[in-house]
């Protein structure tokens, strides 16, 4: 199967990764092959993707209750669905996973999704959110062991989103279920940028391998930004790109200009209707570029969508690294890989003797006279090394030839 004819899928883990995933329908009907996997059938039920793409894990023993955020449970019910997660996975050219960290079942799962991956061979990109603050120590534990135990290591790009993002523009007034809902839009269109330009055959294509090149085995957090316009929207005669510029850089989950200034990659995707032309393309992701520094990795792509019309969307994903790691090395030369020291280069054979300390027998002095003390034939009053004849190092060594001279 060919890139260009199978679809991108995406998967929604969990309750959080369902209602993204029932938002990106809502979105874009039929664009993308949608999946929901979860062990609460409620929630599933109220995700509006065909049935066939649903499923509900360890049915027989979690009940459709869902783990409660407990996260060996969501483990151990997605390790029972591995066969069922590999048909449902084959044949994809890639997978984008879904869901909020610090609960059960997308904690727990995401590392078993990622195994079936592996199995697979398929290239799959993590963009999970972070757990508010106000929702506790314990719920932001389990994301951070998640991501260092199941995911960093072995998946190929990892992305989260802080879901406190939503409070940096939002009014404190606002229900937590509309910031909710409004963050599910937000990723939802941001889910539909990153798949529209790692697709082969578009009009400007994001590379996945080189992706995966920066992101691969370090934590990234990131930050997302969505702006649609429609011809002839302004009445001031403002273009329609440079309308969906300046609405995406107010964006709620970008969380203010700065998240592209400082940032250490950036994805800008341009998606509009058949009449998107090259100039009007090129012209809004030179300025996008303008805001993202001259050292920061820069991705841009393009596409068409006949069902956008007279829209155009601007999505931008700024990634930011953990401030412990190397960023520089990464940036310059592929991924490398925390708390392994750099091998130093092998130095050129020589022999070498290492040096003892002169422990010389001494004197027993006035014990001399003193009747000895024989224990299994051995002379107590002498120091063990002395009567086992133990060598200790000095901690230095000496070339052979050297120690040949000092002899
Ligand atoms: N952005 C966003 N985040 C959410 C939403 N609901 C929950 N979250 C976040 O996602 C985390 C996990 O919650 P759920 O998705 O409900 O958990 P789960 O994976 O279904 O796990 P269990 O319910 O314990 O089986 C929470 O700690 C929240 O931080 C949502 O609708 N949108
Ligand atoms: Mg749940």
């Amino acid at each position: 199967m060919t890139m260009e004819q199978a679809p991108i899928t995406v998967l929604g883990l969990g309750g959080a990764g369902c209602r993204a995933v029932g938002a990106l329908e809502k979105l874009a009907p039929g664009r993308l092959r949608l999946l929901a996997v979860d062990t609460d059938r409620a929630a599933l039920e109220n995700c509006p993707i065909p049935e066939a793409n649903r499923l509900l894990a360890a049915a027989d023993w979690r009940g459709g209750r869902g783990c409660g955020g407990n996260v060996l449970d969501g483990q151990r019910a997605l390790a029972r669905e591995r066969s069922a997660l590999e048909s449902l996975l084959t044949g994809t050219p890639l997978l984008r996973v879904g869901g909020g960290l610090g609960g059960g079942t997308a904690s727990g799962g995401a590392g078993i999704v990622l195994s079936v991956c592996r199995k697979l061979d398929l290239p799959t990109l993590f963009l999970l959110t972070l757990p508010f603050t106000l929702e506790g120590h314990s719920k932001r534990r389990v994301a951070e062991e998640t991501l260092r135990n199941e995911l960093l290591e072995m998946a190929d790009a990892v992305l989260t989103l802080p879901n406190d993002l939503l409070f940096s523009v939002l009014p404190g007034t606002t229900p937590l279920s509309e910031a909710f809902a409004l963050a599910d839009r937000e990723i939802a269109g941001t889910a539909l940028a990153l798949t529209a330009v790692l697709r082969q055959g578009n009009l400007l294509a994001v590379n996945f391998t080189d992706l995966v090149a920066v992101l691969r085995r370090r934590k990234s957090f990131c930050s997302l930004g969505v702006g649609i316009a429609a011809s002839g929207e302004a009445a001031d005669g403002t273009g329609r790109c440079q309308l969906a510029l300046e609405r995406m850089l107010q964006s709620p989950l970008l969380g203010g200009v700065d998240k592209l200034t400082g940032a250490d990659a950036v994805i800008f995707s341009l998606i509009g209707g058949d009449s998107l032309a090259l100039g009007e393309t090129r012209q809004v992701l030179e300025q996008a570029g303008t805001f993202v520094r001259p050292e920061a990795k820069l991705f841009a792509g393009a596409s068409t969508e006949s069902g956008f019309g007279e829209n155009v969307q601007l999505c931008a994903l700024t990634i930011k690294f953990d401030a412990a790691e190397e960023v520089e090395s990464t940036l310059a030369g592929g991924p490398v890989r925390k708390n392994r020291p750099a091998r130093k280069a092998a130095a050129p054979a020589v022999e070498v003797e290492q040096l003892k300390f002169a422990l010389d027998t001494l004197s027993k002095g006035m014990m001399d006279k003193t009747t000895p003390v024989i224990w299994n034939g051995e002379d107590l009053d002498f120091p063990t090394f002395q009567r086992r004849n133990v060598m200790i190092d000095t901690g230095k060594t000496v070339s052979a030839s050297e120690l040949k001279k000092q002899s």
